[in-house]
């Protein structure tokens, strides 16, 4: 009988502290061994060349295809991607683990929300998975007795929007959220933007007849994030307790955080790639073209991308997420909703990229040598792994952990088209971009999702892992 399931023979394992050359070994689904002569497999692959990482864990995302709320755009748009398609285009991106987000309606209780989407999720998965709750209605019940409840079963991250009608919290709900997760060990995500300063420059804009894509920039300009993130930062340092600021995009809202960081505080960022490689001249193409890149906060310009480098080089970011929220363009259920056409301010906010999370900042930072692979492997799964209460089962490739593993090529040269990424959109904002670098296979828990750039894992293979916090 053979030692091990699988040994991957002739490869550089790389964790978020270590690069060795090692063969890694397999049995049950676990990480079995790491070293040389490991002994036999029922299978030997071999991988030279090849960087062997943990597999990508991607901390935000949203799959609510088939929800019946219509996550987070109200009732006329409806979103790309569900868990199957998600999740699959998620392993082409060398993913073995998403984080979607669980959305509260208002009158609902958050198990009665966590019953639906986990009957969208249930059998259709074909990476791991596991929900963050986004609180829109934190009633007393929700605060003192539920919440309790579900951070104890594992559900240990909240959401907070600090904009968007009929979901963002004032902030003495934020304030009542925060105290709770402190004292039940959570930790709350915040989207970090000012609602009254947005309706107002959006109202502005359309009086004006400023109404085309480019505009949904200028309804939400920098200083809309960075009034937000200091009040986000000001709220949690009242009530001492951790927090993570998601998708920040600009200078003055990371040095907020930079600056709470150097105070002591926890104060977690997060960036993404459209923060990296987008600008604001992307939502002015032609037509309603510049729809595709509508998202908020909405990308900037170059100089913002040279701090959000800054950021990651300096660690002031610990976390590199896709915020996949993907909509057909040409569809009227998506960017091309109707009443898009008369104002930005309808266009569906979000755009897809599940899968091209990784490889962009594989090319930008490891190919460019802004960053080394270790860096890149802390970024995109060790320090999702810790943050979000999944260390050391995920996100480090070492004797028991699972198997789930991102096999990189890292000379391999692509450009970007969407025709391989696999999801339910119908355009990727990256088409045509050329990268070094490509996860060419992918296994959860030593069983290969994608093999050699061929889907062949089960869809229902992914589990829903529980997060309870230490
Ligand atoms: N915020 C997100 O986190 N995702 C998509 C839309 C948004 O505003
Ligand atoms: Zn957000
Ligand atoms: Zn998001």
């Amino acid at each position: 009988m053979a030692d091990f399931d699988l040994i991957l023979t002739g490869g550089t394992i790389v964790n978020a502290d270590s690069m060795v050359r090692a063969d890694l070994a397999v049995r049950d689904g676990l990480v079995a061994a790491i070293g040389h002569d490991l002994g036999t497999a029922r299978e030997v692959v071999d991988v030279a060349g090849k960087l062997i990482m943990p597999g990508g864990i991607d901390s935000h995302v949203h799959l609510a295809q088939g929800s019946p709320f219509r996550e987070p755009h109200g009732p006329k748009v409806v979103m790309a991607d569900g868990f199957e398609s998600g999740t699959r285009s998620a392993a082409f991106g060398g993913n073995t683990m998403v984080m979607p987000f669980c959305l509260q309606q208002h009158g609902q209780t958050m198990r009665e929300a966590l019953a639906a989407y986990h009957a969208l999720a249930e059998g259709n998965c074909y990476t791991d998975t596991s929900f963050h709750l986004i609180v829109t209605d934190p009633t007393p019940a929700l605060l003192g007795q539920e919440l309790p409840a579900l951070v104890e079963e594992g559900y240990s991250s909240f959401k907070v929007f600090m904009t968007y009608e009929g979901m963002a919290l004032a902030d003495r709900q934020i304030l009542e959220l925060l105290d709770v997760a402190r004292r039940h060990n959570a930790l709350v995500m915040i989207h970090a933007e000012n609602d009254d300063a947005i309706r107002f420059l959006t109202d502005k804009l359309e009086r004006e007849g400023r109404v085309a894509p480019v505009y949904h920039g200028a309804s939400r300009p920098i200083p809309v994030e960075r009034e937000a993130t200091h009040r986000a930062v000001s709220l949690a340092e009242i009530v001492d307790t951790k927090i993570m600021i998601v998708h920040v995009s600009n200078r003055p809202a990371m040095e907020e955080i930079e600056r709470a960081q150097a105070r002591g505080l926890t104060v977690l960022a997060e960036t993404c790639p459209q923060y990296l490689v987008l600008t604001e001249q992307d939502m002015a193409r032609a037509g309603m073209e510049g729809a595709k890149y509508v998202c908020s906060p909405p990308p900037r310009d170059t100089a913002s991308q040279e701090a959000m480098w800054e950021g990651i080089e300096q660690g002031i970011f610990s976390v590199f997420s896709s915020d996949h929220c993907p909509f057909r363009y040409a569809d009227v259920e998506g960017k091309l909703v109707p009443e898009g056409r008369d104002s930005f301010r309808h266009v569906p906010n979000g755009i897809p990229g599940i899968a091209t999370r990784g490889p962009i900042l594989f090319s930008e930072g490891v190919s460019k040598g802004r960053i080394d692979p270790m860096r890149f492997v802390a970024l995109t799964s060790t320090n999702h792994s810790r943050i979000y209460g999944l260390y050391p089962r995920k996100g480090v490739l070492a004797p028991g952990a699972d198997a789930d593993i991102a096999v990189w090529d890292p000379s391999q040269r692509r450009t970007i088209r969407h025709a391989d990424l696999f999801d339910g959109c119908d355009y990727s904002p990256y088409e045509g971009m050329e990268v070094t670098g490509w996860p060419v296979s992918t296994l959860l828990r030593g069983q290969f999702v994608v093999r050699d750039g061929a889907l062949v894992g089960q869809r229902g293979a992914g589990r829903y892992i529980a997060r309870p916090m230490a």
